[in-house]
């Protein structure tokens, strides 16, 4: 991995390109139109910083969910305004401004849907989102989510472990990788009708990382239903891993044998690893990991190694070089 030093000071890359963009925006926009687009997207984090938090669930026209308990792992820091949660995200399928998914994905039909488990699992199976959503308990789980770029979030997510759900699967010996895909659709999606990645959208973990307690599948937030925007109507969180490991509209988890490819490492393999897992010490090869900004704060505040899970975390990594396998 090429790592290139950034001055601490020199936070713009890391606040004002999206992962993939920079090379691209370099290599094909003059340098007046490369800064007018940094000035929108600093622009919109100006917007996200001067809007104040709404009571939670105030601006969401999303049907509740019953019924739903407070889980382990939540931290008490403020959680991030709704309409910052909702407006201010990543899903490439639907543009890549932060601002695209919030106003296209409502293209997205969330019904019917299924959810193929398959692969190296005893007990094979499609399961319909809604039979999905009444197989475990909903708790409540408040995570940070620290994205790639050096921007972070606090939300109060709805969903259930996976570790049970793969339990009743019977993963067999063989099953090593867990591979997730998200839905291809590219006439409700639109971003996949451009080539900015490779679409479907692939993620991976190792088997014991998906079976750790704090992975979930999210099927809500702020005690609603998930809006399009945030990967409905299920999506994995893997809160100590960067933001884009958490996939979004999964139609398939796939039990595999070698480790699955993603996305990302497979648009750049030198500055996206498989593991992910976020760490201050790791430098992107554009910019400094070591600090974020929290969406809806002004200053910028220290990242913490595994987004602040070690403690629940590290030890699933004894014995790994995290720098080798970054
Ligand atoms: N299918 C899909 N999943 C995705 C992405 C995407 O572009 N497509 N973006 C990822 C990235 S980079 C981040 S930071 C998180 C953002 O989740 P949020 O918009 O709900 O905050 O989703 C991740 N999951
Ligand atoms: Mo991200």
């Amino acid at each position: 991995m090429i790592i290139k030093k950034t001055a601490a000071s020199d936070i713009s890359s890391s606040e004002i390109t999206a992962h993939g963009l920079y090379l691209r925006r370099r290599e094909f926009l003059a340098g007046g139109a490369a800064a007018a687009a940094g000035l929108t997207v600093a622009l919109t984090g100006c917007k996200s910083q001067a809007s104040s938090a709404p009571p939670p669930g105030a601006a969401s026209n999303e049907p509740p969910l019953p019924g739903v308990k407070r889980g382990p792992y939540g931290t008490t820091e403020p959680q991030t305004a709704y309409g910052d949660i909702t407006s201010y995200n990543n899903f490439y399928e639907f543009g890549t401004d932060k601002s695209d998914p919030g106003k296209n994905a409502g293209t997205l039909r969330t019904r019917p849907w299924t959810v193929a488990f398959e692969g190296e699992i005893g007990k094979p199976q499609v399961i319909d989102i809604d039979a999905l959503l009444k197989l475990f308990p909903l708790e409540e789980r408040v995570y940070r989510l620290r994205c790639v770029e050096g921007w972070s979030m606090v939300i109060p997510w709805v969903g259930f472990p996976l570790g049970p759900l793969i339990q009743r699967l019977q993963p067999t010996s063989r099953a090593k990788y867990v591979a997730f895909t998200t839905r291809l659709a590219p006439e409700q999606m639109p971003g996949q009708k451009t080539s900015v990645l490779d679409w479907p959208y692939v993620e991976g973990l190792r088997l014991d990382e998906a079976l750790h307690p704090l992975a979930i599948l999210a099927v809500g937030l702020y005690g609603k239903t998930l809006p399009n925007q945030d990967g409905a109507p299920v999506r994995l969180v893997v809160p100590w891993k960067y933001g884009f490991k958490s996939i979004k509209s999964i139609v398939k988890v796939r039990f595999v044998e070698s480790q699955p490819p993603t996305s990302w490492n497979r648009y750049a393999p030198s500055e996206y690893g498989f593991y992910s897992n976020v760490n201050p010490a790791v430098d992107h090869p554009r910019w400094s990991q070591k600090k974020e900004r929290r969406i809806g704060e002004f200053r910028r505040r220290d990242t913490l190694p595994f987004n602040g899970y070690a403690s629940e975390v590290a030890s699933l990594y004894a014995g790994l070089d995290l720098v080798k396998n970054f």
